[in-house]
C-alpha cells in the first residue's frame, strides 16, 4: 500500500528504534534473574530508541521541533511543525518482558497532530494514521467498534501505581464502571490502548494524568477510524488537560457521563 512520504519517514524511524528496542528486550529477559535487574538497562534502552527516532526524523525533515519522553524539548527553526514522540510506552511492560509496549511518533502543525505512528516491535504491528486519510494496522483500514450498548463493551483504563495520582478516585470510577460493561482491561501502555480502540478491540479507553507523548499519535489514530477523543471533561483537548476519553460517538458519550461528575 502507498503512503505519502511523511508516513513514510516516520514508519522507517519506527522501525528503525523497534529494531534496537527488540534487540533489548532480549537482553532485558536474560537480566530478569541477575542480581541487579534490568532497570538501568531499560532506561538506557529508552534513551537509545530516542536517540534513533530523532536522528532519523530530524535527518528527514531538518528543523522540525521535537518533544521526547527522555530528552525533552528541542526547538527547531520551524516552529509550525513538531514531532511528538514516546520512544517506548509500556516502560513497566517491557522491563517485565511483556510484549504490550510502543513507539509512539506524532507530528503536530501549529496546533493539530497531522499524522501519527504507533509500532509494536514485539508483534510486529503498526498502525498508522494521516489527518484526513484514515488509520490503518499494516495496511488493513480500521475503523472503531459499533456497540451501542455499554453492557456489550470491553473498555480499558489506567490504574495510577504506587506514589501517582488519585488511588481513590481511580477506585471509585472502576466501581461505577465494573457494574455496567462486559469487562475491564488494563493493557499498560497508552498508545497502544488507543490503538486498540481505532482497531475496534476494545469499544473504549479512559486514563488521567498522562503526558502528551503518550496520546498524540493515538489521538489521531481514534479520530481517523471514525472515534471521538476528548478530556475528561468531553470537550476539553486531551494533550491540554491530560486525560483522555475515546471510543465511538456513542461510548465516549457515556463514558463521560459516568466519569465526569466523580472529579474534573
Ligand atoms: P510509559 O510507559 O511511557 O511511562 C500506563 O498507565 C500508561 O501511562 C503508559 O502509557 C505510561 O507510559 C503512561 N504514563 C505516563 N506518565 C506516567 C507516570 N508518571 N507513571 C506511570 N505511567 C505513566
Ligand atoms: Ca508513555
Amino acid at each position: 500500500m502507498l503512503h505519502s512520504a511523511l508516513i513514510n519517514v516516520m514508519v522507517k524511524a519506527a522501525r528503525h528504534a523497534g529494531r534496537s528496542l527488540k534487540h533489548d528486550l532480549g537482553e532485558v529477559e536474560n537480566l530478569q534473574v541477575s542480581l541487579k535487574g534490568p532497570a538501568n538497562f531499560v532506561c538506557r534502552a529508552d534513551r537509545r530508541a530516542e536517540e534513533i527516532l530523532y536522528e532519523d526524523l530530524a535527518r528527514a525533515r531538518p528543523g522540525y521541533g521535537f518533544i521526547g519522553e527522555e530528552g525533552g524539548t528541542r526547538e527547531g527553526a520551524d516552529k509550525t511543525h513538531t514531532w511528538i514522540v514516546d520512544p517506548l510506552d509500556g516502560t513497566t511492560n517491557f522491563l517485565h518482558g511483556i510484549p504490550q509496549f510502543a513507539i509512539s511518533i506524532a507530528l503536530r502543525r501549529e496546533d493539530t497532530v497531522i499524522a501519527g505512528v504507533i509500532y509494536n516491535p514485539a508483534n510486529d504491528e503498526l498502525y498508522i494514521a494521516e489527518r484526513g486519510k484514515g488509520a490503518f494496522l499494516n495496511d488493513q483500514r480500521l475503523r472503531v467498534a459499533g456497540r451501542r450498548k455499554l453492557s456489550d463493551c470491553v473498555i480499558a483504563c489506567g490504574l495510577p501505581h504506587i506514589g501517582r495520582g488519585d488511588h481513590e478516585l481511580s477506585r471509585a470510577e472502576m466501581a461505577e464502571l465494573q457494574n455496567r460493561v462486559a469487562g475491564l482491561r488494563r493493557f499498560g501502555a497508552a498508545s497502544l490502548d488507543m490503538a486498540f480502540v481505532a482497531a475496534g478491540r476494545l469499544d473504549g479507553y479512559w486514563e488521567r494524568n498522562l503526558q502528551p507523548w503518550d496520546m498524540a499519535a493515538g489521538q489521531i489514530m481514534v479520530r481517523e477510524a471514525g472515534g471521538i477523543v476528548s478530556g475528561i471533561a468531553g470537550d476539553d483537548d486531551p494533550l491540554v488537560t491530560r486525560n483522555v476519553i475515546c471510543g465511538n460517538e456513542f461510548v465516549h458519550a457515556e463514558l463521560v457521563k459516568i466519569l465526569k461528575p466523580l472529579g474534573g
